[in-house]
């Protein structure tokens, strides 16, 4: 049993050193509590090598969310670990927008709803947070058994951090707000598209384009301050080109992010967006790495997940290649949504229901995500 009270095989930096000494060296025995996660290793796991492991004993499961310096798979993979939690644990939710243009009070009653068709977390896609009772709110999500839900942003004309002066202040102005919110819930991430309003799409010269860049850039330093200062974490979402001419590439949100350079910076990965710009969704995900910090589960055609082309199967395995522990909400829109059906070209509905795109499309994430594991 590893103690750690006597740090018998920890170190006092809060590493986990596996040599190849003893194999096993390292032993937990988990014992099946009442939470999904039974233990929680939050330290790096270095200096791991073949012949050398550690073995999870028990019927509970662990998972590790420390940057351990080789992935996690390869632990699963290793003949001496018995169960397959050694994977980063994954949440599914739904975002807000399934059935509402903007979460407001009327919304609440949704949440218990979306628990019902299986949904670990809400996302909250706001755009008036002022109006928000939240006292209310978090009331409904704690009844829910929901902890941690990410904030989603809206990004009409009037919030446009590099559009003219009162666009850009609204848009500060407004993610602030978000801020705030987030940190009143005890959430830990606020997403969407901060840059830009949906749907502004332009020719610009390169001079044009650096310098909408280094405003970007400022403004997000300013922000990701107060979000540090709040513990909450700005994930920048690229868009498609037809939805915007700033940033459509995870690459792009990776250099955003070197730029302002802030640890409250992260990518919002959606993989709609990527199956129209990366080469490779995959690769894009790893190329990414531990900078991807939020996750919009989107088919190529804003329907049910697993009824269409993205590479599902290698999406999760980038991600669990890359030990990503955030949440992937389902994100679609229904064509009467009035805060972003415009913008993002919704003229079809692929669903039949809320209902249905919920229930099947949790389930065939949660089924991918776990044949993932067990590979
Ligand atoms: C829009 O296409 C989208 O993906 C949203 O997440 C942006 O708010
Ligand atoms: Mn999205």
């Amino acid at each position: 049993m590893y103690d750690n009270a006597k740090r018998q095989h920890g170190d006092d930096a809060g590493r986990i050193n596996i040599r190849t000494t003893t194999a096993p060296n390292v032993i937990f025995t988990v014992a099946d509590g009442a939470t999904a996660t039974d233990l929680l290793v939050g330290a790096a796991i270095t200096q791991w090598s073949a012949g050398a492991g550690f073995t999870k004993n028990g019927t509970g499961t662990m998972a590790l969310t420390g940057n351990s310096t080789s992935p996690c798979h390869t632990f699963a993979r290793h003949d001496k670990f018995l169960n397959r939690c050694m994977i980063p644990p994954m949440r599914f939710g739904l975002n807000s927008f399934l059935v509402t243009s903007s979460f407001s009070n009327s919304d609440i009653p949704w949440i218990e709803t979306f628990k019902s068709w299986g949904a670990d977390f809400v996302e909250l896609a706001v755009l008036e947070p002022a109006g928000l009772d939240v006292p209310r709110l978090e009331r409904a999500l704690s009844n829910a058994g929901m902890v941690n839900n990410p904030v989603c942003g809206m990004f009409p004309p009037q919030h446009d951090l590099r559009g003219n002066a009162a666009q850009q202040e609204s848009c500060i102005e407004y993610t602030k707000q978000l801020i705030e919110l987030a940190a009143a819930l005890g959430s830990k991430t606020i997403a969407g598209p901060f840059y830009s309003s949906v749907g502004r799409c332009n020719m610009h010269d390169e001079g044009e384009r650096q310098r909408q860049f280094d405003l970007v850039a400022g403004h997000l330093r300013t922000l990701t301050g107060i979000a540090e200062q709040a513990g909450v974490t700005i994930a920048i979402e690229p868009l498609n080109r037809f939805e915007t001419d700033f940033m459509n590439t995870l690459a792009q949100a990776r250099r955003m992010i070197e730029a302002v350079g802030s640890p409250a910076l992260k990518i919002h990965a959606d993989t709609f967006h990527m199956h129209i710009e990366e080469s490779h969704s995959p690769a894009a995900v790893r190329g990414a790495g531990t900078l991807v910090g939020h996750v919009h589960a989107s088919a190529n055609h804003r329907g049910v997940p697993g009824r269409d082309q993205v590479d599902w199967v290698g999406v999760f395995e980038a991600l669990r290649d890359i030990n990503y522990t955030g949440d992937m909400a389902i994100e679609t829109f229904p064509v009467d949504n009035t805060t972003i059906a415009r913008a993002a070209s919704i003229w079809i509905q692929r669903y039949k229901t809320p209902e249905e795109v919920s229930r099947a499309g949790l389930e065939f994430l949660r089924t991918t995500w776990n044949s993932i594991q067990l590979s």
